[in-house]
């Protein structure tokens, strides 16, 4: 926790590297990696390519970065891409989808963030004239917006059925797909078996400073390679962000229980407050979204009383306030959270 005792659950972005994280940026061995002479890089991605069960990866400099890269390396301009209608991608990624990669986003809602496969089976339309052609169909695992839900391994299975059935690439944004395989106590690689390629950020939840990872065929991977130096995000010695990768992937992974655990605490207390509306079902990994329209304040006031009482939270959408656990939130600050929440619904009672 930074100074001042601010709890700050606005996301698991806001993390700061640890000691060991600093030593290994300090002690890195780099090079040159647009040559490919990075070792710590090469290390990294050859560890990542491993971890996931796949024949490659590629370190970029964002989730949002990786996204827009692998939809270039999916398909060609003017082809349609499934994704789910809460999906970072379609809502975070300033229409990246569209601007840079030239693609029509066909979005699908779902329950849970978890697409049926007959609604993608549905949005897959016949060869027409009329119609773009659809390349790719686009997970995302834990799902954001709903609140960092599992898409299951079985489930992945299911669309992956219907992408092959109509010839088309699966792809998942897995930012945080660490916090799915440490939920389900499974590992991560059965989450990628069913998908061509995906994508893990180091940035969340993992407590590096900056980094996400592409990952998937050697193909993929050396098209990824030159879409990133299109986009700019060809890297010199980007050893310096590869050796905390290291460290988190050897060290930080095991730990994501822990955020898990002060989420559920977090809102199973939340649930017993007046005014507040939580769907304890979605709260499966780190994140914690509950709807405070019972309270009769607006987001900017709920927002701004729970900062003067030493809190951060974000609103995803109006009435809808989102909590992130992470390293460096320990029980004692979820309990000061709960009760900061608890004096806000009292004293807006008693007005
Ligand atoms: N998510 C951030 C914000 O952009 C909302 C957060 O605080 O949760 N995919 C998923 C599922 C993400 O949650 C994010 C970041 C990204 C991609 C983009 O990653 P970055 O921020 O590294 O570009």
């Amino acid at each position: 926790m930074p100074a001042k005792e601010i709890i700050d659950l606005r996301s698991d972005t806001v993390t700061l590297p640890t000691e060991e994280m600093l030593d290994a940026i300090r002690h890195a061995e780099l090079g040159d990696d647009v040559f490919g002479e990075d070792p710590t890089v090469n290390r990294l991605e050859k560890l990542a390519a491993e971890r996931m069960g796949k024949e490659a990866a590629l370190l970029v400099t964002s989730g949002t970065q990786a996204n827009l890269i692998s939809l270039m390396s999916n398909t060609k301009r003017g082809e349609l891409v499934i994704l789910e209608a809460e999906s970072h991608m379609y809502w975070y990624e300033v229409g990246g989808i569209s601007m840079i990669a030239g693609l029509l986003p066909w979005p699908v809602k779902s329950r849970l963030g978890a697409l049926d496969p007959e609604d993608v089976e549905a949005a897959i339309r016949p060869q027409n004239i009329h119609f773009p052609k659809p390349a790719l169909i686009c997970i995302e695992n834990t799902h954001n917006r709903h609140g960092g839900t599992i898409i299951t391994p079985d489930q992945i299975r299911a669309i992956s059925g219907v992408a092959l059935a109509h010839g088309l690439k699966l792809y998942m944004d897995g930012a945080r797909i660490f916090n799915a395989a440490v939920a389900l106590k499974v590992d991560v690689k059965k989450f990628t078996k069913h998908v061509d390629n995906l994508m893990f950020c180091l940035s969340k939840s993992l407590c590096c400073p900056v980094g996400s990872l592409l990952v998937g065929t050697s193909e993929f991977i050396e098209k990824s390679r030159k879409f990133r130096k299109a986009l700019g995000g060809g890297m010199r010695q980007a050893g310096i962000i590869a050796a905390p990768g290291i460290v988190a992937l050897e060290r930080m992974i095991d730990r994501l229980e822990e955020d898990h655990r002060n989420a559920r605490h977090l809102a199973e207390g939340i649930a017993k407050i007046e005014g507040i509306q939580i769907d304890l079902s979605c709260v499966q990994t780190n994140i914690v979204c509950f709807d405070i329209s019972g309270l009769g304040a607006s987001d900017d006031l709920f927002l701004s009383t729970l900062k003067q009482k030493g809190i951060l939270a974000l609103t995803v959408a109006k009435n809808k306030v989102r909590m992130v656990t992470h390293k460096g939130v320990e029980k004692e600050h979820v309990e000061k959270s709960i009760a900061a929440i608890e004096s806000i619904s009292n004293e807006l009672h008693l007005n």
